[in-house]
């Protein structure tokens, strides 16, 4: 990845370009903290990201010069939850280059065809100048995962493409979709509406518990209604959620 393209591409955003790093999430949180005036919008860009976070401190696998790595700071707006904005966001992207539909699986996992291609990790970093919102972006574009523990669940943009996936032009528009979802007002129920596991029979793992149901809806800061097969619906804000396949 070129530096100077990716800023052509970007317009005059600020940048942090980095060849190799560990996480862009710990750069752009390092970067606000020195910086506690940067503009809302900022962006962390790595070609290679080595030592990648998930949620929960889980890895997030990526190889060099494969995969997008970024790391956008936004301040809160106070009325729309970040995650979710980004959720449509990357959604929108990933579409933008692919005619097989992209999903959005509760709460931010892109699939294409069941298998992810796309995480998102958003932060909070308390700075002078108040709080700041790390949303952290990873895309799959042509990371190969055969082989790997994550063949069977990860897969990659490239493969559903037409043409050649151009990264530094989808982290361009990774960034107008971030800034068109942000300003509307009806995101989340327009996330609640893109989401495939609303309607189906599901397990989530949340902490120690594993709770089997339908999933019927969000609630309004995006937890999880689950039906349990009592009729009472219980919310759960996070955790991992597993689509149970019922038999034909
Ligand atoms: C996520 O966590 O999906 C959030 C991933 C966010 C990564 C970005 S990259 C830029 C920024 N800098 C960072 O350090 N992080 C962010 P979670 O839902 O917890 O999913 C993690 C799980 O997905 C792992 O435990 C693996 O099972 C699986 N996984 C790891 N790498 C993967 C990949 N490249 N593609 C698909 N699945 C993966």
């Amino acid at each position: 990845m070129d530096r100077q393209n990716l800023q052509n591409r970007i317009g005059n955003r600020r940048l942090l370009f980095l060849k190799q790093t560990g996480s862009t999430n710990t750069d752009a949180r390092d970067w606000v903290q020195d910086d506690p005036t940067i503009e809302s919008g900022s962006v962390v860009v790595a070609d290679d990201q080595t030592q990648g976070r998930g949620r929960f401190n889980r890895k997030w696998e990526t190889q060099p010069g494969a995969a997008i790595a970024m790391s956008v700071i936004l301040r809160d707006r106070g009325d729309v939850a970040l995650p979710i904005v980004a959720g449509l966001a990357v959604r929108d992207a990933v579409q933008s280059v692919t005619e097989q539909m992209v999903d959005l699986k509760w709460p931010n996992d892109v699939l294409i065809d069941e298998k992810k291609v796309a995480g998102i990790l958003v932060e909070a970093v308390s700075s002078p100048s108040g709080t700041a919102y790390i949303v952290g972006i990873g895309i799959n574009v042509r990371n190969q995962f055969a082989g790997t523990e994550l063949e069977s669940t990860a897969t990659n943009v490239q493969t559903y493409a037409n043409s050649y996936v151009d990264r530094e032009s989808l982290i361009a528009v990774v960034l107008s979709a971030l800034d068109r979802w942000i300003e509307r007002d009806d995101v989340l129920m327009k996330w609640e509406s893109a989401l495939v596991t609303i309607g189906e029979y599901v397990t989530l793992a949340s902490g120690d518990e594993t709770i089997e149901g339908r999933a019927v809806d969000v609630d309004s800061n995006g937890a999880i209604g689950i039906e349990d097969g009592s009729g009472e619906v219980a919310y759960y804000p996070a955790g991992d959620v597993t689509i149970v396949k019922k038999q034909a």
